[in-house]
């Protein structure tokens, strides 16, 4: 496969772009190579600069649940963005799309923002306004974004190349922040025992995502909901991943457990810059103006993004029946195919990955163990094979609407001669 112009294209962009790249993961430094420059992306395939085609399972981290460029969506952003691209001033839209939120999660009133990032770091600025605590309880390799307080011991990109302690943030942040152990339910009753009444939120995702796909342990979700409740923290689910994938009411919705707020971002965009936080009514009228957490945002509710993004909701409700079922399917298509290749693999419906590991982790101890340059290998025999899966063991493969059968059927075949010999 010739990559000519993408390397071309990378060594002029690592002059004036940190790496190369806009987002670490891309770098491909986990991997080995040159990142693909991507001229497009159609259904399931994505064309790099060089004219080579391959079928895509990053889908642009997970927003893309339609397929690149589905054509509905591609529609009512060109009809939106025709009318104006940012007004800094309420449109109906906005209403419409936090209705949908609220419609499909339970939650009660949601405010739009812009990135994932800036949904989980909202969510526990709120948390410390709603109970007056200062101290936050996330998990190991679990990730909700590059704010200060939440790059403490975090996955994706930072249990590559980077830290899971990025520098640059300030020690006196990180102290208010405390670290349990995903799917361990007794390191966040240590937690809570040692600092009484001082603990704002456990932020969770609920299906963890970022260091590799690890589900809860049965009853971990409904555990945290009742030591939350008894200690009066709040329980923040970063659905940010799992928003409208998991199901179309999230994870919270598959495991029949409520948090006090959700951080949404990726699907609920559509494929453009768009995320939430949202919750209970008396939490979320804490918020500016109503109330004294401030939040805000010129490109907030922007009116381009929304219309991508309550497209896309109203394509999953209106045909969730069919979408959701099939992607299960093709999930599972995939699974069999890296378990029959001697990997072991986690899933839950369209998110799922392999790991080139003994097991299949269920915490971020297990995760550790994987054989990082086995994965390197896979990737880049798959990369060959003209499959584009994450650059790095520690993510997620994220399965689309757009996935034909064909092309399923073609990475099953894939996967067991780039898996050969490996483990
Ligand atoms: N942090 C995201 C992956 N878990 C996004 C990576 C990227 O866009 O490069």
């Amino acid at each position: 496969m010739n990559r000519t112009k993408s390397k071309k294209l990378f060594d002029r962009a690592k002059k004036v772009l940190p790496g190369g790249v806009d987002s670490p993961v891309r770098a491909f430094r986990a991997v080995g190579g040159t990142p693909l420059f991507v001229s497009r992306g159609a259904g399931d395939t994505l064309e790099d600069a060089d004219g080579n085609r391959y079928i895509d399972y990053v889908m642009s981290w997970g927003p893309l649940i339609l397929g690149h460029a589905r054509k509905e969506v591609v529609k009512a952003v060109r009809k939106a963005a025709e009318k104006g691209l940012s007004f800094g001033a309420p449109t109906g839209r906005e209403t419409r799309l936090a209705e949908a939120i609220c419609g499909a999660s339970g939650a009660e009133m949601a405010r739009l923002v812009n990135s994932g990032t800036e949904a989980c770091m909202s969510a526990i600025r709120l948390a410390r306004g709603f109970t007056g605590r200062d101290k936050i309880v996330k998990f190991e390799g679990c990730y909700h974004g590059h704010s200060d307080g939440l790059l403490v011991k975090a996955g994706s990109g930072c249990l590559t190349g980077a830290s899971p302690d990025s520098a640059g943030v300030p020690a006196a942040y990180a102290k208010e922040t405390l670290v349990a152990d995903y799917n361990d339910i007794g390191s966040v009753k240590a937690l809570f025992e040692a600092n009484k009444g001082r603990i704002a939120c456990v932020i969770v995702e609920p299906i963890a995502a970022n260091m590799g796909v690890v589900p809860p342990a049965e009853g971990f979700l409904q555990a945290l909901r009742d030591v939350c409740s008894r200690e009066g923290a709040l329980l923040v689910f970063d659905e940010v991943i799992t928003g409208f994938r998991a199901a179309y009411g999230g994870a919270a919705a598959l495991y029949g457990v409520m948090p006090d707020l959700f951080a949404f971002g990726k699907i609920v965009g559509g494929g453009m810059p768009l995320a939430a936080y949202a919750g209970r009514r008396e939490i979320m009228e804490c918020v500016a103006p109503v109330g004294k957490v401030y939040q805000a945002g010129t490109l907030s509710g922007n009116p381009v993004a929304t219309a991508a993004g309550l497209k896309t909701l109203e394509i999953l409700r209106k045909h969730g029946e069919e979408i959701y079922p099939a992607l299960e399917e093709k999930g599972a298509l995939l699974e069999k195919a890296y378990r029959e290749a001697g990997v072991p693999v986690n899933r839950v419906g369209s998110l799922l990955t392999p790991f080139f590991s003994k097991k299949a982790p269920a915490c971020y101890a297990d995760v550790q163990k994987c054989d990082l340059p086995a994965f390197a290998k896979y990737f880049s025999r798959m990369l060959q094979a003209g499959i584009y899966v994450a650059p790095s063991q520690f993510e997620a493969m994220f399965v689309s609407a757009a996935h034909t059968r064909e092309h399923i059927y073609k990475t099953c075949a894939a996967v067991r001669r780039a898996c050969e010999g490996l483990l």
